[in-house]
């Protein structure tokens, strides 16, 4: 399964300010100091505008663009709640990117062809936790599967079955495979093949004799044969949740409620990520000032010291001010081969 977020930052900008929804929104840097588009809503790319074209030739494109500056942070926090969801599902996860990563679901199902109410429900989940689309591209490897994802954005679903690789890919441009660039377009273009199929029909001598091993590698790809398999990210830094109040909480029973639903909300996670060794509450206060706790036990958390330890954090953390968001993360994984640290001890909490 690859999962790719629908024009990821300027939507999270949409989110967070519903002023510009339905308008077009260009995330970039400044046109003055030669800044580039990091990404555009799909109302401003209607005008041209695109990832990595100039701010400035966006803005004359499209003037009445709204241009926004990246916030980093925010982007990240949304990337490791769409972690968190991954997660759910399995532990084979291969982040490409803050917004696109490769799930091997294939442990949970045995065909595709299963994977429509799965894909749907991830889909509806991350819709619910992170108001965003993802577009979903479904295969039996990792190249179609890509490939499969950008068919109906956004907010797409797209099932290839086993055995329909060909005929999916066939009447496509020879660029929607990755690994064919411009210029590798640009040459194919130059010996007559311009679709997948053509590329995955032509003589396997005249393809080397025109661009070498290369012609072969792509003419495998062109017939959707790919068996890389899906590699977890070693990375991985930290899983939250979070949530923000409609309206401040200050009461102590509410708030400890609350800790208690996100250890709840990341249990099912902490099943399929690796082990962690940390724990971090994060408290916001209406003045916008942020207070962490963190507890690293010595032991890993379980599903057994998950919520205690939250509530302790809580207890030790919180300065008794109404609170405008918490959120609630584990961290510090052990990524390395098992067996580095007891992942049981009787000594749970500090
Ligand atoms: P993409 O997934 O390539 O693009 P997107 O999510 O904005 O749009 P879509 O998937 O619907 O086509 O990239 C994810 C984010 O990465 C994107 O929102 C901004 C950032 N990015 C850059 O900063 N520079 C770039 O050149 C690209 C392609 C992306
Ligand atoms: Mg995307």
């Amino acid at each position: 399964m690859h999962v790719d977020l629908d024009a990821f930052y300027s939507s999270i900008e949409q989110r967070d300010h519903p002023e510009w929804r339905g308008k077009p929104v260009i995330v970039g840097g400044d046109p003055d100091a030669r800044g580039v588009v990091a990404t555009a809503s799909y109302e401003a790319r209607r005008f041209g505008v695109h990832s990595a074209m100039p701010t400035r030739t966006a803005m004359r494109l499209c003037p009445q663009g709204i241009l926004v500056h990246p916030r980093f942070s925010v982007y990240g926090e949304v990337s490791g709640r769409l972690r968190a969801l991954f997660l759910e599902l399995t532990p084979l996860i291969e982040p490409i990117s803050l917004d696109e990563a490769f799930l091997d679901v294939s442990a949970l199902l045995p065909s595709p062809l299963e994977a429509e109410p799965v894909a749907r429900e991830l889909k509806a989940r991350i819709r619910q936790e992170t108001e965003l689309t993802a577009s979903v591209g479904v295969a039996a490897n990792k190249l179609v599967a890509k490939v499969a994802s950008d068919r109906e954005k956004p907010d797409g679903l797209t099932i290839v079955p086993p055995g329909g690789e060909a005929a999916f890919l066939g009447p496509l441009p020879v660029r929607r495979l990755f690994g064919i660039g411009p210029r590798s377009e640009e040459r194919l273009r130059g010996a007559g093949i311009e679709r997948v199929d053509q590329l995955a029909g032509a003589a396997p001598e005249w393809l080397v004799a025109r661009f070498g091993q290369t012609g072969l590698e792509w003419q495998r790809m062109a017939q959707g044969i790919d068996d890389r398999p899906v590699t977890p990210d070693r990375e991985l830094k930290q899983i939250s949740r979070e949530r923000t109040f409609p309206r401040d909480i200050g009461r102590r029973e509410e708030l400890q409620g609350i800790v208690e639903a996100l250890a709840e909300e990341l249990r099912p996670t902490l099943q399929n990520a690796p082990p962690a060794r940390t724990l971090t509450l994060k408290l916001r206060y209406p003045d916008l000032s942020i207070a962490t706790r963190r507890r690293t036990p010595g032991v890993v958390i379980t599903e057994d010291t998950l919520k205690p330890g939250a509530l302790q954090l809580f207890d030790e953390g919180w300065d008794g001010r109404p609170l405008r968001l918490m959120g609630l993360g584990i961290s510090n994984f052990v990524l390395e081969p098992e067996g580095q640290l007891p992942l049981f001890d009787d000594g749970g909490v500090e």
